[in-house]
């Protein structure tokens, strides 16, 4: 499995692309038990796991459940993040012949919550490595629309300047006060069905509403990163329980493993 020609075209014109059909029904039920085993011990697994966000533990009636390192912690998750047809597609977009895990998410929206995820540029997050040399694959456990809070992009964004990192609960349009305002705003709505996927740039503009359905969406978000990517600021670890890295050092090693070659 691949890019076809036109999504990658899709992805370096607007800065993402799909929905691309990734996994089967079957293997989409898998990965959704795992997370609700890891988000049914979230508070004893937080110690183990990158980074769980704070403000879900806080207001977990408003604020999205997120986690991060969920493939350090489930052998389901791992296998996901080393999944070939997911890693060829992200290293298509890239266009490298060796692709790493850089990390890993989840984003779970239960029916009817009011949690969103405001508006950012992944990279905003991640301006301790360079060059931008990342890509991040959103692959929907369940069916969404726009109605559950399916994911959104700006395209085109991806050719804006680096813009402040958003706190994951604020408000979904947060980032606009620092978006010039002549900027035309027409974002585009991406639904997908359980086991499709998005992939989108490091830069591109990317958010979604709060789910007003009955149903579940959750994603799993697969950030992978290219071979040319090195520590650009090691003040301090790239991620949680992961050993310091050298400025100047390639973002490599058994933390951030490869997950295809060509
Ligand atoms: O699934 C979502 O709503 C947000 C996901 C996201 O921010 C990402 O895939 O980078």
């Amino acid at each position: 499995m691949t890019l076809s020609a036109a999504d990658r075209e899709r992805y370096h014109r607007d800065g993402f692309a799909g929905p691309l059909d990734l996994l089967a029904q079957g293997e989409v039920a898998e990965v959704r038990e795992a997370i609700a085993e890891v988000i049914d011990h979230l508070d004893d697994l937080e110690p183990e796991l990158y980074e769980v966000e704070a403000a879900h533990l806080e207001r977990p009636g408003e604020v999205v459940c997120h986690f991060l390192g969920g493939w350090l912690v489930h052998p389901v998750l791992r296998e996901l993040a080393f999944d070939p047809r997911i890693a060829a597609v992200a290293a298509a977009a890239l266009g490298v012949d060796t692709l790493r895990l850089f990390h890993d998410q989840v984003f779970s929206k239960p029916p009817h919550h009011p949690g969103v995820v405001p508006w950012h540029q992944d990279y905003s997050y991640w301006r301790r490595t360079a060059p931008v040399q990342h890509v991040t694959v959103n692959l929907l456990l369940d069916d969404s629309d726009e109605d559950s809070g399916c994911l959104m992009f700006l395209p085109g964004s991806h050719r804006l300047p680096l813009l402040p990192p958003i706190p994951f609960d604020a408000d979904l349009e947060a980032i606009r006060e620092h978006v010039a305002s002549e900027l035309d705003w027409d974002p585009v709505a991406v639904p997908c069905r359980a086991g499709q996927a998005t992939i989108h740039h490091p830069l591109t503009l990317h958010g979604s509403g709060p789910n007003r359905s009955s149903r579940w969406r959750r994603a799993a978000v697969l950030n992978y990163i290219g071979p040319e990517v090195v520590v650009a600021d090691d003040s301090m670890p790239l991620l949680r329980g992961v050993p310091r890295l050298a400025g100047g050092e390639p973002v490599a090693g058994e933390h951030f493993p490869i997950v295809w070659q060509r």
